[in-house]
């Protein structure tokens, strides 16, 4: 690997070279478009970021939990350069290729369910969910969309009506595309009782709901993240999954599971949803399918996939065939490396260090997530109270000590952690001294 696995800080971050570059930014750039962190980087492998002033950044976001085989994986530079050297473009709807399809039958192969199974691909998760969206009313001949509440489920106008959270995403954006309804989430930090109990009362709520509010005989589809993203990485309980993908089979309705950003053994088994043994009709990818190029697609039932007439889905870009190739590069990696088994060795880490730090630290009121994909919520101590401010800190304080954390949740207050999957063990500690610290100065 030629980025070397070490953090090291030359210069405050962000350097003086990414202050120049994030001047250009604000000039040239959509202000719209927002920048967590203005540190310009120059290359990436493995668990760091070298930013254009030297420094070498331990990196927990993947950017937002896309680059689970490293940045510029060995496999996925190797594919997706003899792909760039072989051709670029045809579009697959005017004269295909057999990269596309080798990405179908893979993904027919690895997702849940041993029934017959056909794919189509995209370009980013929120055209996967719309896509998802048209194919399932397209094969119920219905109109209504169930989703729920910390819901995220992409940008443009359909998925932003299928998105919970106002401010960033919807403020001002409107009016969103109808026929979506917003279902209770059971969110067990925030919902009283046990497991067993949240599950039956949230799921008492959910029926109840969509009988009285839509009717389920106008339901194309369940919309839901097995975990949460943007969220806050809402874990629900045991069950509940099941019992709504249950739900749905009774009533017809297609149950999509939305695995963009907890698919691709980010969450220690191949997609979230096999944790609990839960098939769904459909299910949405992107992120971690590619080692960072953009693709995504929609997996289901052949019955449901095919339902749609010829021509209704497609677009010039869907499945480019670097993309493809870079994709078939990243999925050999997980399977060569592992990297189902190494998330579940990061969530023992950061449980381990986590549990640690929320008893020295009385703020961290819930330590959540799986796999690779592990949160804090931060809260005043002794209640369930969020606090962003608190959280905002601990993040800046991470990112000046060269640690690339991100945040998230419904109340701005979850702290989470997205590392790559083939990131060192030393690193992670490294990463977890310094969130440690972090919280220590922030209090
Ligand atoms: N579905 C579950 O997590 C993307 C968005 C970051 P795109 N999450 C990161 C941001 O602020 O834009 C996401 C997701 C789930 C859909 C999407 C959308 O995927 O590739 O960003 O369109």
């Amino acid at each position: 690997m030629s980025v070397p696995q070490e953090r090291k800080l030359v210069t405050q971050i962000p350097g003086p070279k990414s202050e120049e570059l994030h001047t250009r930014t604000k000039a040239a750039v959509s202000a719209g478009v927002g920048v967590g962190l203005p540190v310009y980087i120059e290359r990436a492998g493995g668990g760091i970021l070298v930013d254009v002033d030297g420094n070498q950044l331990i990196d927990l976001g993947s950017g937002i939990a896309v680059t689970s085989v490293g940045n510029a994986a060995p496999k996925v530079v190797e594919r997706a350069q003899a792909q760039l050297e072989d051709f670029t473009h045809t579009c697959f709807m005017v004269t295909p290729y057999e990269e596309y399809v080798a990405v179908a039958e893979t993904l027919n192969e690895l997702t849940p369910g041993t029934h017959e199974k056909r794919t189509a691909l995209f370009n980013s998760g929120a055209e996967a969910v719309e896509n998802a969206v048209k194919i399932a009313r397209s094969a119920t001949k219905r109109d209504a969309i169930v989703v729920f509440d910390h819901a995220y489920h992409g940008r443009t106008n359909l998925t932003m009506a299928l998105t919970a959270k106002n401010m960033p995403y919807k403020k001002g954006f409107g009016p969103f595309a109808g026929e979506v309804y917003r279902m209770p989430m059971a969110y067990p930090y925030r919902w009283s009782g046990d497991a067993e109990t949240i599950t039956e009362d949230a799921f008492t709520a959910f029926t109840n709901a969509v009988h009285a509010q839509v009717g389920e005989e106008h339901v194309a589809a369940v919309l839901i993240e097995p975990i949460q993203g943007e969220g806050g990485f809402i874990v629900p309980p045991k069950g509940w999954l099941g019992r709504i993908a249950d739900w749905c089979r009774e009533h017809g309705i297609v149950f999509i599971a939305d695995e963009v950003q907890t698919g691709f053994c980010r969450t220690g088994d191949w997609f979230a949803c096999e944790a609990e043994g839960v098939v769904p009709d459909l299910i949405t990818t992107a992120k971690g399918i590619a080692g960072g190029l953009p693709l995504a697609a929609v997996t289901g039932r052949a019955e449901i996939m095919d339902a749609v007439h010829a021509g209704g889905l497609g677009g010039t870009y869907g499945g480019n065939p670097v993309a493809c190739a870079a994709a078939l590069g990243s999925i050999e990696t997980m399977k060569d490396e592992d990297l189902a088994g190494k998330a579940r060795r990061i969530e023992q880490i950061f449980r381990e260090r986590l549990e640690a730090m929320a008893e020295k630290h009385g703020v961290i009121g819930e330590i959540r997530g799986r796999g690779a994909m592990m949160a804090v919520e931060i809260v005043t101590p002794g209640t369930t109270q969020p606090d962003a401010d608190l959280t905002k800190k601990v993040n800046a304080a991470c990112h000046r000590q060269g640690v690339v954390t991100l945040t998230a949740g419904t109340y701005g207050n979850v702290l989470r952690f997205l590392p790559p999957l083939v990131i060192g063990e030393d690193l992670l500690h490294e990463g977890l001294d310094v969130l440690d610290t972090a919280f220590a100065e922030s209090l």
